[in-house]
């Protein structure tokens, strides 16, 4: 029996995005089924999942056993202690306790932040000034991200050593400083830059992106920029499907119906959805780049 993971739309859901990066980075996804809802707004969240009462929030985690959890941190710890061989959480005492209080200050706290400022993958907006009650916040993450680096003694582009559950919490709030171009200090936005080009990240995107549901309340009417983390390359859509590389799609194995063009040649999909998601960062796939590189 497999877990259940049910998340609302990609681009736009914090804690289902930090949610699939922990077990992602886990290496947990052969054990679970994703399920994603595609709610308008956050009030539309609640009527499209009555069956997962009591918890009826995004995400949710249903065990194996048919136990409902709906809390992000109550999903880490029974995740990580399911299984501890995935060092979900910093193997020693020290970073472990440091990335344990910064999950859980990420979950209880930035409230200027989350309540006006939403995650939104989709875009970048350029010309923001954040407002003082905000600053406070940005200046908070600032401190606490370089306090975990330096306190552990991290020799990797996350907060604690190795990734952990509290880069996975943190990804959705780096996501969101390069949608409003809020900038911290240099430790801070390289560690953004660490989240922007981190594959499990990417894929999310490109998965969000090749959906196309939109959250209007998400949206905002700023100037916009570019996403500051540009993919190498980016394929095009065709119909041409007489020349492909590949006969079987790289993800379900099934015949090809649905073309892309890359380079010089075209790469066959068994459906639109993994076509359009390959299409917008091709090189984050590794079943894609299995074909790309052969
Ligand atoms: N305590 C939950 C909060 C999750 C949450 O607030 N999810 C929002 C969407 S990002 C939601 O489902 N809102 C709908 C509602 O509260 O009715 C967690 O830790 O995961």
């Amino acid at each position: 029996m497999k877990y259940q993971l049910t998340i609302g739309n990609r681009l736009y859901f914090s804690w289902s995005i930090a949610a699939v990066m922990m077990i992602e980075h886990a290496g947990l996804m052969e054990l679970v089924d994703i399920i994603t809802v595609y709610p308008d707004h956050e009030a539309d969240v609640r009527p499209r999942i009555p069956h997962l009462a009591p918890a009826r929030t995004l995400p949710t985690l249903t065990l194996p056993c048919g136990t409902q959890l709906g809390d992000s941190m109550a999903m880490a710890e029974e995740l990580a202690s399911r299984h501890p061989d995935r060092n979900m959480w910093p193997q020693d005492p020290k970073a472990r306790a440091i990335a344990r209080y910064l999950a859980n200050e990420m979950h209880s706290s930035f409230g200027a932040l989350r309540s006006s400022w939403p995650v939104n993958l989709r875009h970048s907006y350029k010309g923001l000034t954040a407002p003082e009650d905000v600053q406070a916040e940005l200046d908070r993450l600032d401190l606490i991200w370089t306090h975990a680096r330096q306190t552990t003694g991290s020799q990797t582009p996350w907060l604690c050593g190795e990734y952990s559950i509290a880069d996975a919490i943190y990804a959705p709030m780096a996501t969101r400083l390069t949608t409003y171009g809020f900038e911290l200090g240099p430790t801070s936005q390289a560690y953004v830059s660490a989240h922007l080009s981190d594959p499990a990240l990417r894929r999310l995107r490109a998965a969000g992106l090749a959906k196309g549901a939109v959250v209007q309340d998400c949206e905002r009417d700023f100037e916009r920029a570019p996403w500051s983390f540009v993919p190498a390359q980016i394929g095009t859509a065709t119909q041409d499907g007489s020349q492909t590389v590949n006969t079987h799609c790289p993800y379900s194995g099934r015949p090809v119906e649905h073309f892309m063009r890359l380079g010089d040649h075209t790469y066959g999909f068994c459906n639109a959805m993994c076509r359009d998601k390959t299409m917008y960062d091709p090189e984050a796939w590794p079943e894609f780049m299995g074909i790309y590189q052969s």
